[in-house]
């Protein structure tokens, strides 16, 4: 463990660059970025990018998610700069920024789709790793489109639901279809990716589609194996080639994360899905994302602070693999 002795403290600064500044303020003092990261408006020189995608344009019921990124923005300002778990301080192990949210349109699916595919393109360019915060779960086919183009990724998708919905009243595009999406337009490969967390009580009546190949596990199965063994069963479906992990709040218990579009009861404790994700340690993670926190249903404010922590484990495996992939560079 790091001291925050009044000695230990420029010592800490000095290493966590993109952090030292935040590293000794108050956290309800200055501008609430993702767990006080500098803000950067050039994500050239940046590792890894936080980004926020407000939009909730995507959902069929309760709305709110485009309230998502600026809740779990100043929830994050209650963690700090080291995993309390595993000892990993991302801002050792790579450049990390908040580099904010682009300015999405309001109205219109479709054009929202395209501004954050075209916006991930570039950030793909630019050599950024994308860690993003929803906005409902329609915002993930337009970052695997931009991130798996050209290289099908492994997905690793956490959620209380398939998301392989076909069409809704026209849209073959929103919040329930990402996976079935993505698998369709061979940007992910069903074959490396896993489902995590399944209890949809609609999908007999949804017509979901089930991917050839691709591994489903129902909560009931989670909560059966436990996270080690849940881990290792991701480990082998994943393997050691690039892969994008997507967690929809709502695979968590409403009790525990109310603040959501679509909950479902009966689910998993936020320990141990996060138990499970620092279990995954060692996946070449290239982007992730949270999706669905809904700040109007969350009273307390609990869903967006543990959102924050899901997308705080995110970046340190993000971190971790970024640091692998330049040690395997030089
Ligand atoms: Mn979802």
């Amino acid at each position: 463990m790091t001291s925050e002795t009044p000695e230990g403290l420029p010592a800490l600064q000095s290493r966590i660059a993109g952090y030292g500044r935040s590293t000794a303020r108050l956290h309800q003092s200055g501008i609430a970025t993702f767990f006080g990261a500098d803000l950067a408006d050039d994500p050239h020189p940046v590792d890894i990018g936080l980004v926020g995608l407000p939009t909730d344009a995507g959902l069929h019921q309760r709305p709110g998610a485009r309230y998502g990124p600026r809740a779990i923005r100043e929830a994050s300002r209650m963690l700090r700069y080291q995993n309390v778990s595993t000892g990993v301080i991302p801002f050792e192990l790579a450049r990390v920024a908040d580099i904010g949210d682009p300015d999405l349109e309001l109205f219109g699916l479709e054009a929202i789709v395209g501004q954050i595919e075209e916006h991930y393109r570039g950030l793909r360019a630019a050599g950024v790793v994308p860690i993003t915060a929803g906005g409902d779960h329609s915002i993930t086919l337009p970052i695997l489109r931009a991130l798996g183009d050209g290289r099908p990724l492994a997905l690793v998708h956490v959620d209380a639901h398939y998301d392989t919905a076909p069409p809704m009243r026209g849209s073959a595009v929103h919040h329930g279809a990402p996976v079935l999406n993505a698998v369709d337009e061979g940007v992910v490969d069903p074959t490396r990716s896993i489902q995590v967390g399944m209890r949809d009580p609609w999908a007999e009546v949804e017509l979901l589609v089930h991917p050839e190949g691709l591994t489903a596990l129902s909560t009931d199965e989670v909560a059966a194996l436990g996270p080690a063994a849940v881990a290792e069963r991701i480990r082998e479906v994943v393997g050691d080639g690039p892969a994008y992990v997507s967690f929809d709040v709502d695979v968590i218990d409403p009790t525990m994360a109310p603040g959501t579009g679509t909950p479902v009861p009966g689910g998993l404790a936020p320990l141990d899905l996060l138990t499970m994700l620092r279990a995954l340690r060692g996946v070449d993670v290239v982007g992730a994302d949270v999706v669905e926190t809904s700040p109007p249903w969350d009273p307390a404010g609990m869903t967006a602070l543990t959102a924050a922590q899901v997308m705080f484990d995110l970046l340190c495996l993000a971190a971790e693999a970024h640091a692998a992939r330049a040690s395997r560079r030089s």
